[in-house]
């Protein structure tokens, strides 16, 4: 396993933190740990799901993550 952090912008209020956080439950091995306004912490399994799905998952809810 291999834990990520996304920044992510355009979160504003509980509704943004419960859209990412579902985003981002909804993919296979990918382990949500954390969701708060401007991140996420996401525990994946590497040989299942990339980090660019969580980053597409994020965006397509309208946010936008920043690509360290
Ligand atoms: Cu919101």
């Amino acid at each position: 396993m291999q834990t990520v952090t996304l920044a992510i912008t355009g979160m504003s209020c509980g509704h943004c933190v419960d859209a990412v956080r579902r985003a981002l439950a909804s993919l296979h091995g990918a382990d949500v740990r954390d969701v708060a306004i401007g991140k996420a912490t996401v525990s994946i399994d590497p040989a299942v799901v990339t980090i660019d799905a969580l980053i597409d998952a994020v965006e397509d809810q309208g946010y936008t993550v920043s690509r360290s």
